[in-house]
């Protein structure tokens, strides 16, 4: 029974000012019900709007992915532009890096309530990479689609021909981590984060009429313009 003891009798000597005032029991529970909090947080409370919850900033991205699919290979990887343009491409990862590029800081948000302040993305704008498909006109979307085989999201036109819409393959400096979408992911500063594809390997030209294309978690409520306003 010593080790009990030892536990009670050092606990007063090693408590902090904190836990002297509201009592070990009842700060033992804070940090765990707010670590719970924490980690639970976006299960028990999925959908909450970043206005709503006041655009938490953790400073730090969540890996949030509804599949995985295979890791980036570049022997194997290509980059496909398809759909209605008229000269389609499959480019290699050497090819793609090759490319102008450019690079941006920018805030990151996820609708969902959290956000990361000042991300530096690097990669080559579809401006560029449309120059190269020679777009019909008719298209009116692009829809990216993600190596995952389930995950997909669309743009307009208009949003795709901003300068800052980038395929980003670096973040801060470093290529993309595997889980946060190696080696491209879509980059729509000013828009929720459902619309940054992660790893994309392949962009269609679609013109989808009236009827508009919804991306995944648009097919869950979300609306199709993810614009931050
Ligand atoms: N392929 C794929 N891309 C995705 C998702 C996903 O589930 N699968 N989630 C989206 C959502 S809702 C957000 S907020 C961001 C999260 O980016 P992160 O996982 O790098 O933090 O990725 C987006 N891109
Ligand atoms: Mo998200």
């Amino acid at each position: 029974m010593s080790g009990e003891e030892k536990v009670g009798g050092q606990a007063g000597a090693e408590a902090t000012d904190t836990e002297k005032h509201i009592g070990r029991r009842t700060f033992i529970g804070l940090v765990v019900a707010g670590l719970a909090a924490l980690f639970l947080g976006k299960e028990i409370f999925p959908h909450i709007p970043a206005w709503l919850s006041g655009s938490v900033n953790t400073g730090r991205f969540r890996i949030n992915s509804v599949a995985a699919g295979p890791d980036f290979d570049p022997a194997t990887w290509r980059l496909t532009v398809d759909g209605l343009v008229r000269k389609p491409l499959k480019l290699t990862f050497a090819q793609f890096s090759g490319l102008p590029q450019v690079e941006f800081t920018r805030d990151f948000d996820c609708v969902e309530g959290w956000g990361v302040k000042d991300v530096v993305w690097k990669g080559v704008t579809m401006r560029e990479v449309l120059q190269r498909a020679d777009i019909d006109p008719q298209a009116t979307n692009l829809v990216f689609h993600s190596s995952d085989l389930v995950y997909t999201d669309s743009l307009t036109l208009e949003e795709a021909l901003r300068p800052d819409t980038v395929l980003a393959h670096e973040m801060n400096g470093q290529p993309l981590q595997p889980g946060m979408g190696r080696p491209l992911r879509l980059v729509l500063p000013g828009n929720y984060g459902y619309k940054y594809v992660k790893w994309v390997v392949r962009v269609e030209a679609i013109a989808p009429g009236t009827d508009g294309y919804k991306g995944y978690w648009e097919n869950y409520g979300y609306p199709v313009d993810a614009s931050i306003r």
